[in-house]
């Protein structure tokens, strides 16, 4: 499980001019990011989007995505999906084209049980002999996963870990201490990454990564350092960054991309019904870009 490790980058969606999937760019994105020093990507998450798209996109950009990391860095293909058929057929793509390990969200809409979304998620690991992470993100999903689902789940050695994006560093201090010292939590709140590492988070896995990827890898290796007081500065010029990024009104995906186009990568054109950087906000983009280029430099 070791190569699970450090900042692990929810990857942005990748279109082309025509709006469609866009392997190419996405191959220059992780390119890119392998530059910078992450040590993964996480595809087809809430930023990449990966419920935007169909099944077969979803498997191509995968199949990109493999290419290019192949032995370089981890690669953690998101499959969630509402429905438990569109998770399985993506989870046995994931095991045969190469993927070290697998993540779901739970399904979402209908507003399922704690055991119905056990079921969804064992019947997804059953399909597919590869690693699984728990995506917890509340906010989007409505599902919040109870302490006791937790301790059932892992008796299922697949799950190896979870995705803790629900803000909270009380509850993700406690998915570690169920988990155990061998079990992986992943912050996933970008703006609290040293408070989750503090509290027990082995690693991080965020969309805000992407556009700064510099800084987080500095701040990974200031908290591995033991420099507390250096990354608690550098953590709060991030959040002066993100904080920035949330007051623009429109997905932050979108935004980052925008970002992403100014440091000379084209993630393309946004899919409905994302909407798109106005003329009105491209300022305040170019503003916040400014800043994030001084603290890189
Ligand atoms: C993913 O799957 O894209 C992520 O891991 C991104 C998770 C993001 N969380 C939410 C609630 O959207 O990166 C974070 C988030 O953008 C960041 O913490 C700023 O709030």
């Amino acid at each position: 499980a070791s190569k699970f490790r450090g900042i692990i980058v929810a990857t942005n969606s990748c279109y082309d001019a025509d709006g469609e999937v866009s392997p190419a760019a996405l191959k220059r994105l992780v390119r890119f990011l392998i530059g910078k020093g992450v040590r993964g990507i996480y595809l087809g998450g809430s930023t990449g989007e990966g419920l935007l798209q169909s099944v077969e996109e979803r498997k191509r950009m995968l199949e990109a995505a493999i290419e290019e990391c192949k032995g370089e860095i981890a690669v953690i293909a998101h499959i969630g999906a509402i429905n438990t058929r569109d998770s399985i057929e993506l989870a046995k793509h994931a095991e045969q084209a190469g993927a070290d390990a697998i993540s779901a969200v739970p399904p979402f809409y209908y507003g399922h049980s704690q055991q119905a979304v056990k079921k969804h998620w064992t019947a997804i690991m059953d399909s597919a002999r590869l690693p699984f992470i728990i995506y917890h993100i509340p906010s989007t999903t409505g599902f919040r996963l109870s302490a006791s689902l937790l301790r059932e789940i892992i008796e299922n050695p697949q799950v190896i870990g979870v995705k803790a994006s629900s803000g909270n560093t009380y509850e993700l201090e406690r998915f570690k201490e169920i988990g155990g010292p061998d079990f992986l939590v992943f912050n996933g709140s970008d703006e609290q990454y040293l408070a989750g590492r503090v509290m027990g988070a082995d690693a991080g896995i965020g969309g805000t990564y992407g556009a700064m990827p510099e800084l987080f890898v500095r701040l990974e290796r200031l908290y591995a350092a033991g420099r507390l007081g250096e990354a608690q500065k550098l953590q709060t010029e991030i959040n002066g960054i993100i904080s920035d990024m949330l007051s623009i009104p429109i997905h932050f995906g979108v935004i980052e991309g925008a970002f992403l186009r100014l440091r000379g990568l084209d993630c393309g054109s946004v899919r409905p019904p994302m909407e798109e950087v106005s003329d009105g906000m491209r300022s305040q983009v170019a503003e916040i870009h400014d800043k994030i280029m001084r603290l890189v430099a």
